[in-house]
């Protein structure tokens, strides 16, 4: 029997969780964000709030401009993370295929007839209110891309079923920008070509979809016309890592240490390349009598994140290399692969995280175009590197 999916989308998530915790703040515009200091972005507004074109990931001075009278919040991640586990759990109760793939969003995967998949989300649905006090748009469709795209058209509250019988004339007028996975980019270039909505996209022809969409074209219309999606992807039996053998052996100090960092900001920049994440760390020494040991931990936290990555390393190294006197070789590798095309939010609540960001991003545009050895980070190197090679 073919696939069923519903998507379940929370409506203006962090902002609905503060108006049901103040009453006062209901019905009001009301804007999550960073509201200390004057760098902070918006994390999401409340429906009221949108009316003033605020949307997240606005600098929260703009939004301040365009809606002063708007009620402010900090924010506080815990109270989300409650609600989006008591959200799940409710999943849970409704469908053995939950995929989770966002704070505030599922997957739920049916091998059932229609109308009885459309019950259990109807009824979904009522529960999440009742017991979380929160709204949530519920999409169906016969695949992940058209049960997203569902729940995202009639926001807030929306309950959207696209069978596959309707399609692709049921969605014809939606702007092609509204496809998840179509950037702003892409729909840039789109428009160049007159192509705007997705009856625009159908009558293309092939050569702009390939120059568009790359070699993702075919499978876009496939899904669109209500395709089943692929099997899905298991998580990666491989590990991704890397080495170093010192040219000399060393003692665990600042040069062990500064090469562990640059392992480190290899491994993530392969995870980032690959769209990869990882579950697993895993640590490799060996000594100058070339005796092998490795440790690793189950781990969660962005892995693409040198700095995180990096962080996960270290208590795992500073116990390993207790066994060691000199150390010849150290490797750092994730494991646990997953494919991770999902957005990451939690750097706009968290603004240190939002600065490595940047900062991952600026080295990453460097070493695309002058290769990995032209740029090294000075917090490396604290003195030049000859004095760290001589450092033993
Ligand atoms: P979304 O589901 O994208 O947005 P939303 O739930 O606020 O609004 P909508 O009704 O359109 O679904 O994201 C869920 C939460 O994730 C959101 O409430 C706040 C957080 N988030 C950020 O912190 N930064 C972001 O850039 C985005 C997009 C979301
Ligand atoms: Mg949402
Ligand atoms: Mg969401």
């Amino acid at each position: 029997m073919d696939a069923v999916v519903v998507h379940i989308d929370m409506d203006a998530f962090f902002a609905s969780v503060e108006q049901r915790d103040v009453p006062s703040i209901r019905n009001r515009p009301v804007i999550v964000g960073e509201t200390r200091g004057n760098r902070g972005v918006v994390a999401t507004a409340s429906y009221e709030a949108r009316k003033y074109g605020i949307h997240a990931a606005m600098p929260m001075k703009t939004a301040e401009n365009l809606c002063s009278h708007a009620v402010f919040v900090q924010g506080s991640i815990d109270k989300y993370v409650d609600a989006s586990l008591s959200i799940f759990n409710l999943c849970l109760e409704y469908c053995a295929s939950v995929d989770i793939v966002s704070v505030d969003e599922a997957f739920l995967t049916y091998h059932d007839v229609w109308d009885s998949v459309t019950e259990k989300a109807t009824c979904l649905q009522k529960r999440i209110q009742g017991l979380t006090g929160l709204s949530a748009s519920v999409g169906i469709g016969p695949n992940r891309m058209l049960a997203k795209l569902a729940s995202s058209l009639n926001k807030p509250q929306g309950f959207t079923p696209l069978p596959e019988q309707g399609l692709p004339q049921s969605i014809a007028s939606v702007p092609v920008s509204e496809i998840s996975g179509i950037g702003t980019k892409t729909t840039a270039l789109f428009s160049t070509f007159g192509i705007h909505t997705i009856e625009e996209l159908f009558s293309a022809n092939g050569t702009i979809l390939d120059l568009c969409l790359g070699h993702r074209a075919h499978e876009f219309l496939r899904l669109l016309r209500g395709g089943q999606d692929p099997p899905p992807q298991r998580i990666k039996d491989h590990s991704l890592g890397h080495e170093f053998t010192f040219p000399h052996d060393v003692k665990p100090g600042r040069e062990f240490w500064v090469t562990v960092r640059r392992l480190c900001d290899q491994v993530s920049r392969r995870l980032r390349q690959q769209h990869l994440q990882g579950t697993v760390v895993r640590v490799k020494l060996r000594g100058n009598r070339f005796e092998t040991r490795s440790r690793e931990r189950a781990v969660t936290g962005d892995m693409q994140n040198p700095f995180m990555l990096y962080r996960m390393t270290e208590g795992l190294l500073c116990v390993l290399t207790t066994n060691f006197e000199r150390i010849r070789l150290v490797g750092v590798s994730a494991a646990g692969l997953y494919d991770a095309v999902q957005p990451d939010f939690t750097h706009l609540l968290f603004p240190g995280i939002h600065r490595e960001k940047k900062l991952i991003s600026a080295l990453d545009a460097v070493w695309d175009r002058y290769g990995e050895q032209s740029l090294i980070r000075g917090g490396f190197l604290r003195g030049s590197e000859k004095e760290l090679m001589s450092d033993e």
